[in-house]
C-alpha cells in the first residue's frame, strides 16, 4: 500500500467535505485530531473569510493546527454551540458509527461532537468498514478511564465480553501508561465485530470509572472518504 496514495486519499475526502460543507455563514467550527484533519485546516486556512469564524479544538494538535493554519482559536469552556465540526475516525461502520480514539484525544473529541449541529468525519478507504465495527479496526474500542479503576474496569470489560483488554502504555515518556489530555489513561477493549454499538457503548459508560468511550454513535452527520482510485466517497 503506497502512502502517497492514503496521504492523497486523506487530502481529497478532507478538501471535499470542507468544499461541500463548510456554510459561508459558520461562526464556530470545531477541529479534531490526527492525521486527516491537518487538510480540513489547511482548507480552511486557505478561505477568504478566515477570520471571520473561530475554531475550537479537540487537543493539543489540533490547537497546533488552528494556530498554524492562521486560523482563530477560541475553546469550548467559552462556545459550546458549534456550526460544524471536522474530525478523523479509527473506523466508520455502515450505520455511521464509529471507532475514535486511537489519538488518545477522544473524551475532547466528542465533547465537540455532540456540540456540533454538523459532524463531518474525514477518513481514507481503510477507515470504511463494509458492515459492522471491529472489522477493519481490530486494536479495540478505546475508553477513557480514571487511573485507579483500571484493574477493575479491566475485569469488567471482560465480564462484558471482551476478549482482550489492554491498559494503553507508551506515553510521552514511552514508559508507562499513556496520560490523556484530562490526566486519565486509555484502555483497548477488543470486543471483535460489534453488532449493536450503542447497546456496548451504555453498557461500558455505566461502569464505575470510565469517563467516556471511543463509541460514536448518533452524532454523524456525513463521512467522506477518500478511495483508492483518486475519487472521493460519501456516506449519509
Ligand atoms: C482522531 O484521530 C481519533 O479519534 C482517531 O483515532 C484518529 C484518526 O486519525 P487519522 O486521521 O490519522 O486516521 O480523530
Amino acid at each position: 500500500m503506497s502512502t502517497d496514495l492514503v496521504e492523497q486519499a486523506k487530502k481529497s475526502a478532507a478538501y471535499k467535505a470542507v468544499d461541500e460543507n463548510f456554510p459561508e455563514s459558520a461562526k464556530v467550527v470545531g477541529i479534531g485530531s490526527g492525521s486527516t484533519v491537518i487538510y480540513v485546516a489547511e482548507r480552511l486556512g486557505q478561505l477568504r473569510n478566515k477570520s471571520g469564524f473561530v475554531c475550537i479544538p479537540t487537543g493539543f494538535q489540533s490547537k497546533q493546527l488552528i494556530i498554524d493554519n492562521g486560523l482563530s482559536l477560541g475553546s469550548i469552556e467559552q462556545y459550546s454551540n458549534i456550526d460544524i465540526a471536522f474530525d478523523g475516525a479509527d473506523e466508520v461502520d455502515t450505520d455511521l458509527n464509529l471507532i475514535k480514539g486511537g489519538g488518545a484525544c477522544l473524551f475532547q473529541e466528542k465533547l465537540v461532537a455532540i456540540a456540533s449541529k454538523q459532524f463531518i468525519v474525514v477518513a481514507d478507504y481503510r477507515k470504511r468498514s463494509p458492515s459492522k465495527l471491529g472489522i477493519q479496526w481490530t486494536k479495540g474500542v478505546p475508553i477513557e478511564i480514571v487511573p485507579n479503576s483500571y484493574a477493575k474496569i479491566t475485569n469488567d470489560l471482560y465480564d462484558l465480553g471482551a476478549k482482550k483488554v489492554i491498559l494503553r502504555q507508551g506515553g510521552s515518556s514511552k514508559a508507562g501508561p499513556v496520560v490523556t489530555d484530562n490526566n486519565n489513561f486509555l484502555i483497548d477493549a477488543d470486543f471483535g465485530e460489534i453488532a449493536d454499538p450503542v447497546k456496548l457503548h451504555t453498557q461500558i459508560k455505566l461502569l464505575v470509572g470510565v469517563v467516556e468511550t471511543g463509541l460514536f454513535t448518533d452524532i454523524t452527520t456525513k463521512a467522506y472518504f477518500g478511495e483508492e482510485n483518486g475519487q472521493v466517497g460519501v456516506l449519509t
